[in-house]
């Protein structure tokens, strides 16, 4: 699959080991999942490649690509798409020599220079957030908004950016404007009493919330 193919809508991201969850998420026309289980005690590596291949083959099924956060190691043993890397984790020039071009290197940035870097570093795409206040993330980076997220689309050029943090329905059409390639949310679909419906609207040119 082509990278542009998969960041096209809605980036869905698979928080639990909830099968139910991830089915309901492709079958809302995620065209990737991210594997992202950030847990107060870590899940083991044997566990996380159990999942991963679990949501591979769902993945397969829905024609959807699979992204494995923090963990290069999983990602290339389950076959994974991407691998998906904060700041913090191994640097873009370390994965990408260990993964070489088996797997797409997505980078979370957080200000316009660490978009400058993951674009020079050869990033696949950049994730780039928080857009919005969220509540999913412990620590939070300083809120970005539009403006941030316009000028970061722009400074990214041709690496697709995939925007994050507090991103819901409501807001969804006025992200896309800015020129952002797909919409990442975690709690407005996850949390909610409507995974299936709140998904659907994330997509681009869904029609609003409000519309419906
Ligand atoms: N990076 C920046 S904000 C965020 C991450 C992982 C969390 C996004 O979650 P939500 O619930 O969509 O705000
Ligand atoms: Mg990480």
């Amino acid at each position: 699959m082509k990278i542009a193919d998969a960041l096209t809508g809605f980036y869905a991201v698979l928080d639990r080991d909830d099968e139910e969850l991830a089915r309901t998420l492709l079958a809302a026309g995620a065209r990737v999942l991210q594997l992202r289980i950030k847990a107060d005690v870590p899940v083991g590596a044997g566990a996380l490649v159990r999942i991963a291949r679990a949501c591979r083959r769902l993945c397969d099924e829905a024609g959807a690509a699979l992204i494995v956060n923090d963990r290069i190691d999983v990602a290339l043993a389950a076959r994974a798409d991407g691998v998906h890397l904060g700041q913090t984790d191994l640097s873009l020039r370390d994965a990408r020599r260990v993964a070489g071009a088996r797997l797409w290197i997505g980078i979370s940035t957080h200000n316009l220079a660490q978009v400058t870097l993951a674009r020079a570093g050869g990033a696949d795409y950049v994730g780039f957030g928080p857009v919005f206040v969220t509540r999913t993330k412990k620590n939070p980076d300083p809120v970005q908004g539009l403006t941030g997220l316009r000028a970061a689309v722009a400074m990214a050029g041709d690496v697709p950016v995939v925007a994050i943090g507090g991103i819901a329905p409501e807001n969804a059409p006025g992200v896309y404007a800015t020129g952002a390639a797909a919409i990442c949310a975690i709690g407005a679909v996850n949390d909610s009493a409507d995974v299936m419906g709140n998904a659907r609207r994330l997509h681009r040119n869904s029609g609003s919330y409000e519309d419906e």
